[in-house]
């Protein structure tokens, strides 16, 4: 009997061919899954939404990291709210002169399983400088402003427990979470959605920041294939900022980063700058 993992997205559903079920329990959160796949190794499902897979992960990680780690002038200390699988973190500490890296994960679980079955992800949690706070990413920022140079919102989608990653508390806070000169970047869904809150999420982000902008990368195994992030600042701009001796330090260790992929990234397709008010 052929076995299929599914996941349903609103009016799609898609279906990866699949091996055995590696682990499955509730958390005090969510039901957390690790699933053989043919195409893309063992895979990380939440609520029956993919999150990481080991083939992948790469695309989603680098670009959740390294336009705001290339763009900041100088970035040290980093906060990363979800992102319990480590992929986030491992990038993050890619790049020289970071001090301090914070893991905002309110499921221990995820971390856990993540140190089992996928450890490509998890390979930099145990580094020194690596802070793991298992809790409240939200309560977390609350009680630390003025922190960090670059905060990454490495969230589940903006619906059920991850909404709230998504609302003007939640961008105020990290606003104020982070220092002057600040890069603040989460992760969207997908330009394709249906009901698309792109426009609503970068009209409530220009309220706390002067500047934001959208970008996108095709990650396989999320919904339509296609992914949404934001990168907002005060002073950082996404292109004009980016230090190309930093981008090509870090393209010797990328699977998908370049220069090029960078800039590309950040140009508007039409028919996003006209439905959503999105531009550069
Ligand atoms: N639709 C899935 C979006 C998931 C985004 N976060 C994934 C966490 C990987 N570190």
């Amino acid at each position: 009997m052929e076995l299929w993992l599914t996941e349903t997205y609103g009016p799609i559903r898609g279906g990866w061919k699949a091996g055995r079920v590696l682990y499955s329990k509730q958390s005090k959160y969510q039901l957390v899954e690790v699933v053989e796949t043919e195409r893309w190794g063992k895979t990380l499902v939440l609520d029956g939404c993919m999150m990481t897979t080991e083939r992948d992960e790469f695309v989603y990680h680098e670009m959740l990291s390294h336009p705001a780690l290339v763009t900041h002038s100088s970035p040290k200390s980093v906060c990363v709210v979800g992102g319990g699988d480590g992929g986030t973190v491992r990038e993050v500490l890619r790049h020289p002169g970071i001090e301090r890296v914070v893991l905002a994960e309110i499921d221990g679980d995820v971390i856990d399983v993540s140190r089992e079955f996928f450890p490509e992800h998890t390979s930099m949690l145990n580094d020194p400088r690596v802070d793991i706070q298992v809790g409240d990413g939200f309560a977390y920022l609350q009680s630390h402003p003025g922190e960090f140079d670059v905060i990454l919102s490495d969230s589940t989608d903006p619906v059920g427990p991850g909404e709230v990653l998504f609302t003007q508390k939640y961008f105020d806070l990290a606003k104020r979470a982070l220092r002057e000169n600040g890069v603040f970047v989460t992760q969207a869904h997908s330009p394709w959605d249906q009901d698309s809150r792109l426009g609503h999420i970068r009209k409530v982000m220009k309220e706390f920041f002067a500047q934001v902008h959208w970008y996108g990368a095709p990650i396989p195994t999320y919904p339509y294939g296609w992914w949404s992030f934001f990168f907002a600042s005060d002073r950082v701009h996404p292109l004009e900022s980016a230090q190309m001796n930093r981008q090509q330090e870090i393209t010797q260790h990328s699977k998908y980063y370049t220069p090029a992929i960078h800039d590309a990234a950040f140009a508007v397709p039409a028919f996003l700058a006209r439905e959503f008010g999105l531009s550069l």
